[in-house]
């Protein structure tokens, strides 16, 4: 997969050289860019701001360098036909929120392109063209409000490149997550030593029974999301 983000502060993405997606790039299994929206601004001061018309606090990022950027980085132009086969994502909090379904969807794809807003967003006709040009999708990571959408380019990029498979070395973490993962939250976990100031491990988990174990692992889960998120719950039936 090709992973391409825009964006005026790319150093942002160095994050992305560390762990994982550093291994994964150094196998060829993904390539990734990060882009400065002021190399494609045509004046002394690199300009990529301006005040929004019918007023309103705040600046919004001007159309110009983003057309420019986009038809450079898919390969596009105004004047022909020619789509891209990449995605476009623009990261906003107006957008669907992203989760690990469409984390799935997108690992699937060949190309994506992050579209990093800051200040107040960016002028709506660069949404509208690109989506003549590609498909284009708003992706929230929550309900709060960022300064621009670099971490949120940054988690979605983890989330995703960790799908793609010859990334995660244990296929089994995956194919287990992939289960219980979207149903229900995960068990408490516990490692060496037994005791550890003064708090015990259960008992349960040093019995080697792993029938008990398996029973205890799912009651903790179907308890703790109950607790925590009542709304990842299956019917009652189901449980
Ligand atoms: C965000 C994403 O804050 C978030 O995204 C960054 C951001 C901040 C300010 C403006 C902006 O514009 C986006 C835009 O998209 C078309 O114009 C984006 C919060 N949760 N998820």
């Amino acid at each position: 997969m090709r992973i391409d983000a825009i964006s005026i502060f790319p150093d942002y993405f160095s994050a992305l050289d560390l762990s994982l997606l550093g291994k994964a790039r150094d196998k060829g299994l993904i390539e990734f860019q990060a882009h400065d929206l002021r190399a494609w601004t045509t004046d002394k001061h690199k300009t990529v701001d301006d005040t929004p018309y019918g007023g309103g606090a705040g600046m919004l990022m001007k159309p110009e360098p983003w057309g420019l950027a986009l038809d450079e980085i898919l390969g596009v132009s105004e004047t022909s036909d020619e789509l891209s086969d990449a995605t476009v994502i623009f990261t906003s909090p107006a957008g669907d929120v992203f989760n690990q379904e469409i984390a799935y969807d997108l690992a699937k794809e060949s190309r994506l392109v992050f579209a990093c807003g800051r200040y107040e967003g960016i002028d709506q006709r660069v949404i509208d063209y690109a989506a003549t040009k590609a498909k284009v999708r708003l992706l929230s990571i929550g309900d709060y409000v960022l300064n621009g959408g670099e971490v949120a380019a940054i988690a979605m990029t983890e989330a995703i490149a960790r799908l793609i498979p010859g990334v995660i070395g244990n296929a089994e973490s995956l194919a287990e997550e992939s289960h219980s993962g979207e149903g229900l939250l995960e068990y408490p976990s516990y490692t060496k030593p037994s005791t550890w100031r003064s708090m015990e491990v259960p008992e349960v988990l040093l019995s080697g029974n792993h029938a008990r174990i398996a029973a205890w692992r799912y009651q903790q889960q179907v308890e703790r999301t109950r607790r925590v998120r009542p709304d990842l719950l299956p019917p009652e039936a189901e449980i």
